[in-house]
């Protein structure tokens, strides 16, 4: 057979592991498969098949395949798809900055700051602005914890408050004045049209005007935030996906700890 689906398929790789060239990874090492998922604004039918397909050979995607499509309401189809990237990244150059601690359990982070800080830290967390998700912030704080990692209320030597959601920045702030915060945790979920970005700026601009901003230790997280972004819109910590209590306890104990000497 020549041409045609079966010949792009059939194209020979190297199916030895090479960090210079990593590629999606389906049944066979450097295949590419990937499957993705998209909406076009166009009116359910073959000629919108044809569209997706189109579009992610421009994506850089051999044999497109639509699996799975669907109209969403008049004049949108949404897609779900198969193809093979031809893209290739170098793993070996990459350098993504993280946040430098020594990760400790409750435990260990308790005993640390009865040693080396000798009272409570008061901890203040929120998702704010319009934000509602709660279940983020929940799962660093609350008692129960999250994942089989118990939250912040927990620990014995922290005092931990949990605001909820949807906390403007001024009554955020107005708490951390009243119960004299070492270290205030914001989450955000919602990031269309970058809300997330102005929620968190606001925020590090009305701790500054408050004189606020150094006296405490401020971390932001969320699915959609880096320590990276953390960095530079102004924090001392970003914490992303699969982030535990362990690893914003263990920050803010031993940034506290470093900062008092
Ligand atoms: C549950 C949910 C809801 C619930 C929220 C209930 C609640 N009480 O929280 C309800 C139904 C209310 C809801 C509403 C909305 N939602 Co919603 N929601 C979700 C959903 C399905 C799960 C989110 C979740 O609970 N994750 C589980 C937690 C544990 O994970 P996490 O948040 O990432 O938190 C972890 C880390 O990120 C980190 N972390 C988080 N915060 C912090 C903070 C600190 C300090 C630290 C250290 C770590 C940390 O630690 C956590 C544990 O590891 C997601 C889709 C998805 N599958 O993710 C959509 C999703 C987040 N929602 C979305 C949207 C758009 C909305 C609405 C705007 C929809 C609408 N048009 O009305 C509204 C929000 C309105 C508003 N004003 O905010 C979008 C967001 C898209 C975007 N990029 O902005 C998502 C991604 C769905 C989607 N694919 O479109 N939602």
């Amino acid at each position: 057979m020549s041409g045609g689906l079966y010949s792009m398929d059939k194209k020979e790789f190297s199916t030895e592991l090479n960090l210079k060239e990593v590629r999606p990874y389906g049944d066979t090492m450097n295949d590419g498969k990937t499957q993705l998922s998209f909406t076009l604004p166009v009116e359910f039918g073959d000629e919108a098949i044809e569209a997706a397909k189109q579009l992610m050979k421009k994506m850089g995607f051999d044999n497109p395949q639509v699996v799975f499509y669907k109209e969403l309401t008049k004049g949108f189809t949404f897609f779900n798809c198969y193809g093979s990237c031809t893209h290739t990244v170098d793993y070996t150059t990459i350098h993504v900055p993280k946040v430098e601690s020594n990760v400790m359990d409750m435990t260990e982070t308790d005993e640390f700051i009865r040693q080396n800080i000798g009272r409570p830290l008061v901890v203040i967390g929120a998702s704010t602005g319009t934000d509602a998700h709660t279940v983020g912030i929940d799962a660093i704080m609350n008692m129960k914890g999250y994942a089989g990692h118990y939250g912040l209320e927990r620990y014995e030597m922290i005092d931990a408050l949990n605001m909820g959601s949807q906390v403007l920045n001024e009554d955020f702030i107005a708490k951390a004045i009243e119960l004299k915060a070492d270290a205030l945790l914001v989450s955000q979920t919602v990031t269309q049209k970058d809300v997330h970005i102005k929620n968190l700026v606001e925020l590090v601009e009305m701790l500054e005007a408050e004189g606020l901003r150094d006296k405490v230790i401020l971390c932001c997280g969320g699915p959609r935030l880096s320590h990276e972004l953390a960095k530079e819109l102004g924090y001392d910590a970003g914490f992303g996906m699969n982030t535990y209590a362990d690893d914003v306890a263990s920050f803010m104990a031993q940034e506290f700890v470093k900062r008092k000497k």
